[in-house]
């Protein structure tokens, strides 16, 4: 692998600090919007100065779903291109990382300028019928297509390292860092056309009404594959960095290409599982896209197994004994260590929760309620956003030519029991109230005082608990990152972990592009061509704007 250049280019890492800078602040912003939500809910606080709950939760689901993690990813791919493949960024690919920086970010000012003046509360999907400004879908096209470029700069900086090492199978990282960019573009030019072709002609008038079960289809197309490219990073901080952390070496490298390749596969064509409830589609095709739905779950099986077996070869290795003695080997004192592998853990529940929501007739039970939101909690909010955290201890530091102090490891544990602990309250709340009924994107009510409600009522006051929690848990990883920034100069590595010795050799398919892009394209022609030719033609789908 071509480590040798050890610094960044100090250009690289200007960009990717941008980046991950950017992440945090709408981490801070959508975390004063989370804890407001959850003081509303409780019951505890009424909104001032004529903010709209939705308004509010408009701002939070998008600056966390959409903007914290979008940026957070292209930072972190960013840097680990530019480390396994060739040590520096390309001239163009840097070229086209800071066009979509300027792209994305132009975007996300008018989006947010556009949701505080309460033009485009439509919450994080924006599902028609309900309209926004048309500068909000504007807004949206900016963020989209400025992804796009930082995905051609991954791509182009993959293309060169082939070209220049004779075809040779490329590192890991950026192996993944192409599925992640090509899944996304994929996905992307659903929303793309739903925005372009339906819903800016209809916000500007230009068109009177909108196939609503059309749009939303197109929305789900691109809204599954989107909840995994906030999971295929974490993921390759799970495959790539925490071995070489632990001190020990990845279990499989053609393993883990697998189940990036399947992941690619399977996200796609599966987003009726977010419409089970929905008239307007038959069930043979949400039957279809449910079986696809869980064929999309045996990748993340496979991910557990690779981790399992990484952490008990290394304990092993190291003397471990018994059935479990190598959990006793890991270094739990270690945050780049300790987060991401509380994400890993919260994962198992948050995964099971996401079997229950994909099972037609639970679906019915926990749709639109509290349990969803439960759900994402655990999964992009935990998972996720922990692992995040877990890189940052040493991205930052790596970027900048700075040490992580043991100051600075307790107080990174000390963040990720209290993110823990808060979400242990508000999530496993939200995940009860659900169950009795309570509807997600509800503001405070009491139904009267109908019998359903007062059951669910007590576990609204211990979500805004946790919410208050998690709130300081934003707060603590803020001051992290300042912290981080101003931390002693030194030298810190980049954790790129090796594959362990095995006779194993990867099978080059992995890197026939045309081949899984053409399988992806007859998934998607299979569950979505007769769906959406009946949704066409439903002349009676056309709705006004609300
Ligand atoms: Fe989901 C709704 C189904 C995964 C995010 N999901 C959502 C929404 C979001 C979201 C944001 O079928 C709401 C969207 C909205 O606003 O309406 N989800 C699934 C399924 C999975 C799944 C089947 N979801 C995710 C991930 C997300 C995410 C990942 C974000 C990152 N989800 C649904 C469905 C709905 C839904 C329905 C619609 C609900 C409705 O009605 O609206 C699966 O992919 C999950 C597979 C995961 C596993 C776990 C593997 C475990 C691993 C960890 C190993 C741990 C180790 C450590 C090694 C099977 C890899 C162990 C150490 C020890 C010491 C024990
Ligand atoms: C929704 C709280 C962090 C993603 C919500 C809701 C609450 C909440 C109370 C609204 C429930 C409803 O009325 O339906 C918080 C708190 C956080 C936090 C207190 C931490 C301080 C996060 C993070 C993410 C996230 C880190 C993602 C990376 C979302 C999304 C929604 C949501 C996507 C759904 C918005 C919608 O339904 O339109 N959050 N959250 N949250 N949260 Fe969070
Ligand atoms: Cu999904």
């Amino acid at each position: 692998m071509s480590n040798e250049i050890k610094e960044f280019d100090r250009r690289d890492s200007a960009l990717v600090l941008a980046h991950v800078l950017f992440a945090f602040l709408a981490l801070l912003l959508g975390g004063v919007a989370g804890v407001l939500q959850g003081l509303v809910r409780g019951g505890a606080i009424k909104l001032p100065y004529e903010i709209g709950y939705y308004q509010l939760l408009t701002a939070h689901g998008v600056l966390m779903a959409l903007i914290f993690t979008t940026y957070f990813i292209i930072g972190f791919l960013y840097s680990g291109v530019a480390k396994t493949m060739g040590g520096r960024l390309l001239p163009i690919a840097r070229s086209l990382g800071w066009l979509g920086y300027g792209l994305m970010t132009s975007g996300t000012i008018l989006a947010t300028i556009m949701i505080l003046l309460n033009k485009a509360t439509v919450l994080y999907t924006f599902y028609a019928p309900m309209k926004a400004s048309p500068w909000f879908y504007v807004a949206l096209v900016l963020v989209v297509v400025g992804s796009w470029m930082s995905g051609f700069g991954i791509f182009i900086q993959y293309r060169y390292w082939k070209k220049t090492h004779g075809g040779r199978m490329s590192p890991l990282f950026g192996f993944m860092a192409v599925v992640t960019m090509l899944m996304w573009l994929i996905a992307t030019i659903g929303v793309a056309i739903e925005v372009l072709f339906m819903l800016i002609p209809w916000s500007f008038g230009w068109v009177e009404t909108v196939n609503v079960v059309l749009s939303r289809t197109l929305f789900w197309y691109f809204g599954h594959p989107l909840v995994y490219f906030w999971l295929l990073p974490a993921y390759m901080c799970w495959y790539v960095v925490i071995p070489k952390i632990i001190g020990g070496k990845m279990f499989s490298d053609a393993l883990a290409r697998l189940a990036f390749i399947m992941l690619l596969l399977f996200s796609i064509p599966v987003g009726f599982h977010h419409q089970l409830m929905e008239p307007g589609i038959s069930s043979v095709w949400k039957y279809v896209q449910v079986v696809l739905t869980f064929m999309v779950v045996v990748p993340s099986l496979m991910t557990a197994f690779s981790l399992f077996a990484t952490f008990e070869l290394h304990g092993r290795s190291v003397g471990a004994t018994g059935l479990f003695g190598w959990l006793k080997k890991l270094p739990w004192k270690d945050v780049r260590f300790f987060a991401p592998f509380m994400g890993m853990l919260i994962f198992i529940p948050a995964g099971a929760g996401g079997l229950i929501n994909a099972s037609n007739q639970m679906n019915m039970v926990v749709h639109n309620t509290l349990w969803v939101t439960g759900h994402f909690h655990l999964t992009v909010a935990t998972s996720v956003a922990l692992t995040f955290f877990g890189v940052t201890y040493w991205l930052l530091p790596a970027l900048t030519g700075r040490v992580l102090t043991p100051l600075m490891h307790k107080l990174g544990i000390a963040q990720t029991i209290v993110w823990l602990a808060g979400m242990f309250f508000m999530s496993g709340s939200m995940h009860i109230s659900g169950l009795l009924g309570s509807p997600r994107r509800t503001a405070y009510t009491t139904y009267e005082n109908h019998p359903d409600a007062v059951l669910w009522m007590p576990y609204h006051v211990v979500m805004a608990i946790g919410g208050t929690i998690l709130f300081i848990g934003v707060i603590m990883m803020i001051m992290n990152v300042i912290m981080l920034l101003n931390a002693p100069k030194g030298s810190t590595e980049y954790p790129i972990a090796e594959v362990r010795d095995t006779a194993e050799q990867t099978p080059a398919i992995f890197e026939r592009w045309g081949v899984w892009v053409g399988v992806i394209v007859v998934l998607v022609l299979v569950a979505y061509t007769v769906p959406v030719m009946e949704m066409l033609n439903n002349p009676g789908a056309g709705s006004k704007g609300i």
